[in-house]
């Protein structure tokens, strides 16, 4: 049995230019080794001519099975062009996709692509094993928990939920070993060369009713304990060299003694690494105590999903946070010398040009580093059900369901491209503030190469492509699946062009 795990080409994160093979793979990949599998990961995102070497793979190898991950909704349809590419260079390959996305919408991603075979729906590791070791032994997949296809009538099957895996420290260290690590591309730009991002836990315990991992994993979290978490660490410095870290993790503090025992273990390896983690407002100021703590240990910023400045919009969102409290937060950190990134979301359905100049006034008056979004309704999560029925989502491509397109109109603004603008407009104006400038020259070289990084490359970027159209910038190696075809000098059937973009 030959297995290929393959993210297939898609665009890397044109914000931050982040670079990085998927951490859902590489724990995929180091499960599936231990059970003894003939396995491999591809990380096309990496190759030069990415489709042409994925087909070319199937060609020459023809691997019994393919799984496609496909972590992001904007990604579906990468992974569906995969799949159609897969199916066409050896029509025997089996081909199964996994992922959030195709998870929640499993019938329509089934529908939408005859390419694939399966999907996993929920947590892979186990699944994954069950579904191959099915395959081998020619077993009836029906019995396999966490698996959606179509039957011989065409009939969407479902075989059920999966529980979760109980306790993530019996899953094996990340397979860094099969990822291109040494690649030049394998970078966190805007942190440093030596950057990386990790992934410790799963899941969160609030319900924000935009947020896809909340809906993924049920409301749970589970996490790798600290001294595992450091191993991790330790081997990505002593191996790979790698020293500066965005953690993945949605909520890295959902409990305590989580913070402690990183705390603990991190200043007792002394490995000197950096760490950008991602947390709540409430749970900053609960952990209050333990901010100079996470400083030592390396922590140099925390992320917060603070969202908006009002607390009606807070309320609709579910976020369970006041801005009473996204304040404190703030001013915490700034206190601790740890430096402040929000992730913020506009584009709310009640939303007037005035609230926008607050909402600027407010948060451009604290944050370090600003990830402005756009609320989208990434499918899967209340917030999409909610649009859905109200009939509020203008926009039915996936591709932009990244937070940086708007899909849903507000009640001010209906025209889409019209909101594209405002935020466009509201990121360069904070980015342009002299402020903003001043950090090209601060004294903390983490900030100071973040925003000469950011400043001179992305958001020169984006100015230049208004002025003057030039191209937004995307990784110099992607190619969209229909110029690979036309290339090759074929067409797609006329109902599979839409997903070829
Ligand atoms: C790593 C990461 C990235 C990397 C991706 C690198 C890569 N090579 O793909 C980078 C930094 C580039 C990135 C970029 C973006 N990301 Co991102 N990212 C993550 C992050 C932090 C970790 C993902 C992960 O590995 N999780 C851990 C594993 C265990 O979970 P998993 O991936 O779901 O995998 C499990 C299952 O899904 C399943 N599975 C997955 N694949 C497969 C395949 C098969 C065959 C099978 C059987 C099973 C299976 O099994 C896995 C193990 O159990 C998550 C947040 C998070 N904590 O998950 C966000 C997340 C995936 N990103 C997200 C988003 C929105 C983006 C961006 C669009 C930017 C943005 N605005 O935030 C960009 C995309 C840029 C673009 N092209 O436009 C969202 C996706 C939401 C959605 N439903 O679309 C997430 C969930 C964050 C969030 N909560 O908003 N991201
Ligand atoms: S706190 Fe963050 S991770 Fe948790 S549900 Fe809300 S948005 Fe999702």
């Amino acid at each position: 049995m030959r297995f290929l795990l393959a993210d297939p080409p898609h665009k890397i994160w044109t914000i931050l230019r982040a670079w990085t093979p998927s951490p859902g793979c590489l724990q995929l990949s180091a499960y599936l080794e231990r059970e003894q599998f003939d396995i491999e990961y591809m990380d096309c995102t990496l190759n030069e001519n990415p489709w042409g070497d994925l087909e070319d793979k199937i060609r020459r190898e023809k691997p019994d099975v393919v799984g496609i991950s496909v972590i992001c909704t904007a990604f579906v349809y990468d992974g569906m062009n995969a799949a159609n590419l897969i199916k066409a260079a050896n029509p025997k390959t089996i081909v199964i996709m996994g992922g959030e996305h195709p998870s929640f919408m499993a019938e329509e991603t089934l529908r939408d692509c005859p390419a694939i075979d399966y999907i996993c729906v929920g947590e892979g590791e186990v699944t994954l094993t069950g579904f191959l070791r099915a395959i081998e032994k020619k077993e009836d997949l029906s019995k396999v928990l966490g698996l959606a296809y179509l039957n011989e009538k065409g009939e969407f099957v479902y075989t059920g939920d999966r529980p979760f895996i109980e306790d993530l420290d019996t899953l094996p260290m990340p397979a860094y070993h099969l990822a291109k690590m040494d690649h030049p591309f394998v970078t966190l730009p805007s942190e440093g060369k030596r950057g990386l991002v990790v992934n410790f836990s799963r899941g969160c315990l609030w319900d924000c009713t935009f947020c896809s991992e909340s809906a993924f994993y049920k409301k749970t979290w589970r996490r790798r304990s600290p001294k595992l978490i450091a191993d991790e660490l330790q081997l990505l410095k002593e191996k790979y060299n790698r020293d500066i870290f965005y953690v993945g993790d949605n909520t890295f503090n959902v409990k305590r003694e989580q913070g402690i025992g990183f705390i603990e273990e991190m200043l007792k390896r002394k490995t000197n690494q950096h760490f950008w983690l991602q947390s709540r407002a409430d749970l900053v100021i609960r952990d209050e105590d333990l901010l100079d703590g996470f400083r030592e240990a390396g922590v140099y910023q925390f992320m917060m999903g603070l969202e908006y400045h009002s607390d009606s919009v807070l309320k609709d969102i579910k976020k369970h946070q006041t801005v009473e409290q996204a304040v404190k937060a703030m001013e915490l950190l700034k206190k601790h010398k740890l430096m402040v990134m929000a992730t913020l979301l506009i584009g709310h359905w009640d939303e007037t040009e005035k609230d926008r100049n607050a909402f600027f006034n407010f948060f451009g008056k604290y944050v370090d580093h600003f990830g402005l979004n756009l609320i989208t309704p990434l499918p899967g999560t209340p917030l999409f059900y909610r649009m859905k029925k109200l009939g509020r989502i203008k926009d039915w491509d996936y591709r932009n369901y990244d937070y940086l397109h708007a899909v849903m109109s507000a009640k001010e603004v209906e025209d889409l491209e019209q909101l594209n603008l405002i935020y466009r407009d509201i990121m360069r104006r904070y980015y342009w503030r002299p402020g903003e400038m001043l950090k090209m020259f601060s004294s903390n070289p983490i900030l100071r190469h973040h925003h000469r990084y950011y400043i001179t490359k992305v958001a020169f970027n984006i100015m230049m492509h208004e002025v003057f159209g030039t191209p937004i910038w995307v990784q110099p190696n992607y190619q969209e699946y229909k110029d690979y075809l036309v290339e090759k000098g074929e067409r797609l059937p006329t109902e599979l062009m839409a997903l070829a973009k």
